[in-house]
């Protein structure tokens, strides 16, 4: 069973997040902030996997602690619910389109954290959503999933769009990278013999 839970309190967020990698892209999603729990109901359903999360965050202050945390929650819960690793696919990449947009997303769930970011938002926020903080939740994630990602939008001109792109092709490279390949069998996707350091 490749699930995990995380519960995470700070004095500036309590969050608690349950996955299933191996799920249908079922998700429950609260957390005070309405484009970020869009932004995450669209990353479980594409990626198929099983999310609800419920974060209470200083959101009086700004959505950053929340988003950051959330970020941080998701990647850890990844990277638990991963296991030993054993059979894991490892890389995936992805050009995703949305409208006037195309973001390229690739991904190595190498136990190595590294974001590589080339996304820049034309305007500052998404309704009440600083667009700055969509980098922070993929920094966050990439670190605490130990993952190395690469997120550069190549060309675009709305702001939801952007954003909507980056969570979709993380999603969709999540959902290939993440999954068993029945030929690795036990073996570990590395010729080294571990993932990580
Ligand atoms: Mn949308």
């Amino acid at each position: 069973m490749r699930r995990a839970e995380v519960t995470r309190t700070t004095a500036e967020t309590d969050i608690t997040l349950t996955l299933d990698l191996d799920g249908t892209g079922a998700s429950r999603i609260e957390t005070g902030v309405g484009f970020f729990d869009h932004m995450l109901e669209l990353l479980a359903r594409h990626a198929m996997i099983d999310l609800d999360v419920t974060a209470n965050g200083d959101t009086h202050v700004d959505f950053h602690h929340t988003v950051e945390d959330v970020g941080i929650a998701l990647g850890q819960a990844v990277r638990r619910a991963l296991g030993d690793m054993k059979g894991l696919t490892r890389y995936a990449d992805v050009h995703m389109p949305m409208d006037e947009t195309l973001t390229r997303v690739a991904i190595d769930v190498s136990g190595r954290p590294f974001l590589v970011w080339r996304t820049e938002f034309p305007a500052p926020k998404v309704g009440e959503f600083d667009t700055e903080l969509v980098r922070e939740f993929f920094q966050a994630f990439a670190t605490h999933a130990a993952v190395t990602l690469h997120v550069e939008t190549l060309y675009g001109a709305n702001a939801h769009h952007i954003a909507e792109s980056c969570f979709k092709g993380l999603a969709r490279v999540l959902k290939t990278a993440l999954a068993l390949d029945p030929r690795a069998g036990d073996r570990l996707p590395s010729t080294k013999g571990r993932i990580g350091d």
